[in-house]
């Protein structure tokens, strides 16, 4: 596997712009909201409540296997669980959209992977927060906020996030329609693997973006850097047939509320198979028919006589 970076976003002396370009005036990131561009990171939401911020990047990524690289800071004032409500990374159809899901627009249509800092289901005792969780939509389903998005995930982690001193990374890889997410938090500089998740189809000419907010409780929500790699692998002939275009976002096997797989198309042969049929049982009942009448009126016919 090659890994090659593609674009990026840092904060400091290249912020918002990708590898290379100078000029702000070619900038390939918006900023949405409260988002400000500080000297060395994007602060999603400052530590004050309701706030909400995002970036997005302009260019829909045509990449067929990438990886993105995020590193991020959540950081503030708030003890315990007094602090939300965490930062999404999405990779979807539709940009700078607001919305209610930690920012942006519910219903999306594409990737979402949520660094939730805020347990708003109540009955959590064997789930751990800060939480890492994905979700895929075609546009279909709603995240439900007040179950932390449990409906309609994917999988997830516990994620000790907040207020640390080392640098904290989260890695989300899509290679032959296999979605990998890993984390880089404990300041070891190794990846943990959260999720691991096969046959995720993501149509090509998607957007990335990463959005924040904060209700009564908040944060400051940073985002120190983003770095998308190209990544070049070597498909077999199968790989090849079973990794064509798609164009809504699915993940195979996967029964989620609203979401239906699918219907093949009809080959022709079933399909002239179904007609022919049909046609030989419709001739069938007309001959049927005619000797039943026939028989009847000689019946009708002998009671005149
Ligand atoms: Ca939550």
């Amino acid at each position: 596997m090659v890994r090659a970076l593609y674009c990026c976003m840092a904060g400091a002396d290249v912020s918002l712009l990708p590898p290379g370009v100078g000029s702000s005036s070619s900038s390939l990131w918006d900023l949405m909201g409260n988002a400000m561009v500080m000297t060395q990171y994007v602060r999603l939401t400052p530590d004050m409540q309701s706030k909400q911020g995002a970036v997005w990047n302009r260019v829909p990524c045509y990449l067929r296997d990438w990886e993105m690289q995020v590193h991020f800071k959540i950081h503030g004032q708030g003890k315990k669980n007094l602090n939300g409500d965490g930062f999404a990374i999405w990779y979807t159809k539709d940009r700078m959209q607001p919305g209610p899901v930690f920012g942006s627009k519910d219903n999306f249509v594409g990737l979402g992977v949520f660094v939730d800092t805020y347990p708003n289901e109540e009955k959590q005792q064997e789930r751990v927060f800060p939480y890492i969780s994905a979700m895929v939509s075609n546009g279909s389903l709603t995240y439900d906020h007040n179950r932390d998005g449990r409906p309609t995930e994917l999988g997830g982690c516990t994620a000790m996030v907040r207020n640390l001193n080392h640098d904290t990374f989260l890695v989300i890889r899509y290679v032959k329609r296999r979605l990998t997410i890993m984390i880089d938090i404990d300041g070891k500089h190794e990846w943990r693997d959260c999720i691991d998740m096969a046959g995720v189809h993501l149509p090509r000419g998607y957007f990335f973006g990463t959005s924040s907010v904060t209700g009564d409780l908040s944060d400051n929500h940073d985002i120190i850097s983003l770095k998308l790699y190209q990544l070049t692998v070597e498909r077999s002939p199968a790989e090849e047939k079973r990794d064509k275009e798609v164009f809504l976002p699915v993940v195979d096997n996967m029964k989620l509320p609203g979401v239906e797989a699918p219907l093949e198309p009809m080959s022709g042969l079933a399909l002239f198979l179904i007609v022919f049929f049909s046609l030989v049982a419709l001739v069938f009942a007309i001959v049927i028919g005619v000797i039943v009448y026939n028989k009847w009126q000689q019946q009708s016919r002998k009671r005149f006589y």
